[in-house]
């Protein structure tokens, strides 16, 4: 007998990680979709993405189910070689940085910068900035360097993160689908209260009509 798993979600977002190469976004997402990490011996950059092969995870936040579309890239050829279609409807971008190497930090000034004058990044996504590898003992960016970046750049969210021991991942990713699922709700009120005062105001001018 065949057996069907009803795959069942009220909202659903696309997520997109960004950052440099072995900063651990592969590891990052295997960690939140599949509850393990790659090992040394086992990791190898991510060289290109197929457009169809992205991982999901449908999951609870507080009573809603959310599933999400999480797409992962390679850190290689940085964004100048990443196709549209990458951030094209992405609800969320992620962007990781490696606490341990100065140079990834460095970088995300550029990332931005590339994300804003492509015009990836707008006031409807929401950017989350995160440091990974915080379980190793050489980490040389302090948290607050992270947090100063996150706020000068007016970003959503912060969170220092191990996908090695886990620290923080669904943590994370619960907080991403959070505030995507407020800023969601909030659209859909204004929009239905806009709706209303638009109605409203063709009544007023049907009304008026009638003088
Ligand atoms: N200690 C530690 N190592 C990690 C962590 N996350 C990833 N790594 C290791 O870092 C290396 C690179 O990880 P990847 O997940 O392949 O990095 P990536 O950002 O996907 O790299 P590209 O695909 O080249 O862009 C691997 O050896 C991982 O095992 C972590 O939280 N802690
Ligand atoms: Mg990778």
């Amino acid at each position: 007998m065949e057996t069907f798993i009803m795959d069942e979600w009220k909202f659903i977002f696309k997520v997109a990680i960004i950052g440099d190469s072995g900063v651990g976004k592969s590891s990052l997402v295997q960690r939140f979709t599949q509850g393990e990490v790659l090992q040394l011996d086992q990791a190898h950059s991510t060289e290109s993405i197929d457009f169809s092969d992205f991982s999901v995870k449908t999951f609870q936040v507080e009573d809603e189910t959310v599933k999400l579309h999480i797409w992962d890239n390679a850190g290689q050829g940085r964004l100048h070689s990443i196709s549209p279609s990458f951030y094209l409807n992405a609800d969320a971008l992620i962007l990781v940085y490696d606490v341990t190497r100065q140079p990834t930090f460095d970088y995300l000034l550029h990332w931005m910068t590339e994300m804003y004058d492509k015009g990836f990044y707008d006031e409807f996504n929401m950017l989350v900035l995160v440091g990974n590898k915080c379980d190793k003992v050489d980490k040389i960016i302090p948290t607050s360097y992270g947090e100063l970046v996150a706020n000068y750049n007016n970003m959503s969210h912060f969170l220092e993160i191990s996908a090695r021991d886990s620290e923080n991942v669904a943590m994370l990713f619960n907080d991403v689908a959070a505030m995507l699922i407020w800023q969601k709700l909030r659209m859909s009120e204004l929009r239905r209260r806009e709706t209303k005062s638009f109605i409203g105001v063709g009544r007023l001018r049907k009304w008026l009509c009638c003088f």
